[in-house]
């Protein structure tokens, strides 16, 4: 039963159907299907596979929009769900997030922003399309121990090290962790830029965050 509510969940999402998406998400909630399975399990295949499509020339810009449209109204559902099960005992750390620079991809790095929340980190989402100097700014302002960036595009993750070295040359990389991440970034990127962790997905996030702020100085 929960396996096909979520292949029709993917299945929405992929065909950009809206309301689909939504009502299939409350559908497996009201079910007992915990949030990250929905995630993992029904939205994230669905807008893989629509991605596949693009790809291939089956799907144009109009439908990827569709899909990520429907991810995002599920999601929207979900990131309550995500908030009211994890405990927050205590405040782990700061973090500023955002996704670099001449990239807009958002859903992935609002996943992400949305677990190290709910795992109890003070959270700054800066959003997308964020400048290096607006990470810098950010940085300053909330006294963060952690930056975290996400980069969908082999074209925008040069940005990632272009971060680093501006943290750098501002004098503020020995008070930060950096964590990257996005679908085409690895940990052999994250050495070869300097970076202090790759996640690969939100729940590896998580615990590498905590790992890293671990590792800080007091
Ligand atoms: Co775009 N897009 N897109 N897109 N898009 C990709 C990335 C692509 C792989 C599709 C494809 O061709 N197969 C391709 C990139 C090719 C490349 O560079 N290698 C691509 C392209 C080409 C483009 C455009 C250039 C298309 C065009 O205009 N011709 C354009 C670029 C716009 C821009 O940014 N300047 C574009 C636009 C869009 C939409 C706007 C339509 C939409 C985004 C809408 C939105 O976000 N609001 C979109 C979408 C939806 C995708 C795909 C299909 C799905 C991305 C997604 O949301 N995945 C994507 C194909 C794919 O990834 N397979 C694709 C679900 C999400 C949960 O996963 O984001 O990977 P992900 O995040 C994961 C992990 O990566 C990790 O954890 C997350 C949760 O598990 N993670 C982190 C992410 N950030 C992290 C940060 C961390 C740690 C982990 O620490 C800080």
């Amino acid at each position: 039963m929960a396996h096909e509510q979520l292949a029709s969940i993917a299945t929405a999402v992929t065909t950009g159907d809206r309301q689909a998406a939504v009502a299939g998400t409350q559908q497996a909630l009201a079910a007992g299907v915990e949030p990250l399975t929905i995630i993992d399990e029904g939205l994230v295949p669905g807008i893989r596979e629509a991605g596949d499509k693009f790809q291939c020339g089956d799907y144009f810009l109009p439908n990827l929009i569709a899909s990520a449209r429907a991810m995002s109204a599920a999601m929207l559902l979900l990131e309550p769900e995500l908030r009211s099960r994890q405990q927050m005992a205590r405040r782990l750390g700061t973090v500023v997030i955002g996704t670099v620079k001449g990239d807009i991809h958002e859903i992935g790095k609002s996943l992400v922003a949305t677990m190290l929340s709910a795992s109890g980190f003070e959270v700054h989402d800066l959003g997308v399309d964020v400048p290096i100097e607006k990470f810098i700014a950010a940085v300053r302002e909330h006294r963060a121990n952690l930056v975290g960036m996400s980069a969908l595009l082999t074209t925008t993750m040069g940005v990632q090290r272009k971060v680093i070295e501006a943290l750098r040359a501002e004098g503020l990389r020995d008070g930060v962790k950096v964590m990257v991440g996005g679908a085409p970034v690895g940990q052999q990127w994250a050495t070869q830029i300097g970076a202090d962790g790759y996640a690969e997905d939100a729940v590896a996030a998580v615990e590498l965050a905590k790992r890293l702020v671990a590792a800080t100085p007091a």
